[in-house]
């Protein structure tokens, strides 16, 4: 419970099968605790001096293999087509991008005829008033980073994802998308997503790296057709003022200010 809203189909399916479980763990769980208070009552040693020598009974045996295992073919079928929803990577992705992990930082790179690669780091409080960073609702402490990974809203987006070839294991985590996968030294690690909302997204790296672990967050920002097709062709020359351009573009609009509050929430 208390999951982020969903910002993919992915996690929209992730939170149904949260839901969809709740239906099956507390009844059983609630069955569970009344049998046991029955038996403490009524089978203790005061009111049952003489205990059942009972070693079989064939009709509750079938029962309690029967049942658990429809229970848990009722659990599973959904189970594995959200694993095969989420495992399944897009034939043709709208857009590639790489992340890399270094102690402690990510670095991305856009496929495309536009070279754009940029290191990310988390957001320093003394960097905060040069970024125009200030909002800590909007820009939160520790999650916020000084370059976001920019995408367009509703297109399918293919993650690669890999870890620096001297480096250690990290993860790359994005919960309202419903995306995590370990970011391994010399391997490449595959996922995506299509987020349906605009606003700005933060993970953090989810594997256990080193003494800044809790240091390399992750922050993506959806926005619409025009503003990524306007931020990708100045973020090939020139990163800061490409970036500057769209937080001014998307923090000034009244949608931003929705997107903040979805943030907290
Ligand atoms: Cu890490």
């Amino acid at each position: 419970m208390g999951m982020q809203d969903a910002a993919t189909p992915v996690m929209e399916m992730n939170r149904w099968f949260e839901q969809y479980t709740l239906w099956f763990i507390v009844p059983i769980t609630i069955f569970v605790l009344i049998l046991l208070i029955l038996v403490v009552v009524k089978f203790r040693a005061a009111a049952n001096p003489v205990p059942s020598k009972t070693s079989h009974n064939t009709a509750i045996e079938i029962v309690w293999t029967v049942a658990p295992v429809l229970i848990l073919f009722a659990i599973a079928i959904p189970s594995f087509n959200l694993l095969t929803y989420q495992l399944k990577m897009p034939e043709n992705p709208d857009l590639t991008v790489k992340a890399t992990a270094t102690q402690w930082l990510w670095s991305y790179e856009y496929e495309g005829e536009q070279a754009v690669s940029f290191d990310s780091y988390m957001l320093k409080d003394a960097d905060r008033a040069a970024a125009g960073k200030e909002d800590v609702a909007r820009y939160p402490r520790l999650l916020a980073v000084d370059n976001e990974v920019v995408v367009p809203v509703g297109k399918t987006v293919r993650m690669l994802v890999t870890a620096a070839p001297t480096d250690v294991i990290h993860a790359f985590a994005m919960p309202a998308f419903g995306i995590k996968i370990d970011a391994i030294p010399g391997r490449l690690n595959e996922t995506w997503f299509k987020a349906e909302r605009e606003g700005l997204y933060y993970g953090q790296c989810s594997e256990l790296c080193g003494k800044d672990h809790s240091f390399m967050p992750i922050a993506i920002r959806v926005v619409s057709d025009e503003q990524y097709a306007t931020w990708l062709a100045a973020a090939a020359s020139d990163l800061a003022g490409a970036n500057k351009a769209l937080m001014a573009a998307v923090d000034g609009a009244p949608a931003a200010v929705q997107s903040a509050e979805n943030i907290t929430n």
